[in-house]
């Protein structure tokens, strides 16, 4: 293994919560059910696939112009709850296995449908760690198209088969194996058939490469 590509959002920091509740604001002004379950299936899906998927369940039929109105408001109340993040959202673990990986001489990515990866990053002190960063802003495939790290391990200069993909959601999961890229599966992912090394901890990293 020479490279590691890590997803953002449930791998490196915990924004699942800020992503439901700005939903949950959005579906209940449209009367939309959207509960907890429904929001499982949006982890590491692009905004535009979790706006579709929410207005799934609506009687109503919504306009591109509507869909453009509703993802922007749901992304002010997201970044709003952002504001609230700072390097303590950053875990000891998480710290403490980056840099070891970093030690270790392997090139590290992100690789995170999120528009927001920047944001955060800089959030949780993280702005300057990695080596390159491929995000939602310069893909047009969301996940489980294998764009996100492909573009990722080219930035790096490798070979999807020197590359470790780390990911929490089943749909990154699914994009890692059509990019052939290995795979390591934490939290959602830990138990999903398609996971290479399912990870109790994100520590247990240290154990794989
Ligand atoms: P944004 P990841 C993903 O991040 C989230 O898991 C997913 O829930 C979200 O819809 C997506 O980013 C887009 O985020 O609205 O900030 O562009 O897991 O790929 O790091
Ligand atoms: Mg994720």
């Amino acid at each position: 293994m020479k490279g590691i590509i890590f997803d953002l959002d449930g791998v490196i920091c915990f924004t699942d919560e800020y992503h439901y509740f700005a939903w949950k604001q959005i579906a209940d002004e449209e009367h939309i059910p959207f509960d907890r379950k429904d929001n499982e299936r949006l982890r590491g899906v692009s905004r535009k696939e979790s706006l579709e998927i929410i207005l799934g369940k609506s009687k109503k039929t919504y306009s591109e112009e509507e869909k453009e109105i509703l993802m922007e408001r749901k992304n002010n109340i997201y970044k709003e709850q952002l504001q609230k993040m700072s390097e303590k959202d950053l875990s000891v673990e998480v710290k403490e296995t980056l840099e070891a990986l970093k030690a270790k001489g392997l090139s590290l990515a992100i690789g995170s449908s999120s528009k927001n990866t920047k944001f955060i990053l800089n959030r949780i002190g993280l702005e300057n760690f990695f080596d390159v960063i491929s995000d939602g802003t310069n893909i047009t495939k969301s996940k489980p198209d294998p764009e996100v790290f492909l573009k990722a391990a080219d930035m790096l200069g490798l070979s999807p088969k020197d590359c470790l993909v780390v990911e929490d959601a089943h749909a990154g999961i699914d994009a890692a194996v059509a990019g052939g890229f290995k795979n390591a599966g934490i939290g959602s992912a830990k138990d999903y058939e398609k996971t290479t090394y399912p990870l109790e901890a994100f520590s247990d990293l240290l154990t794989v490469v």
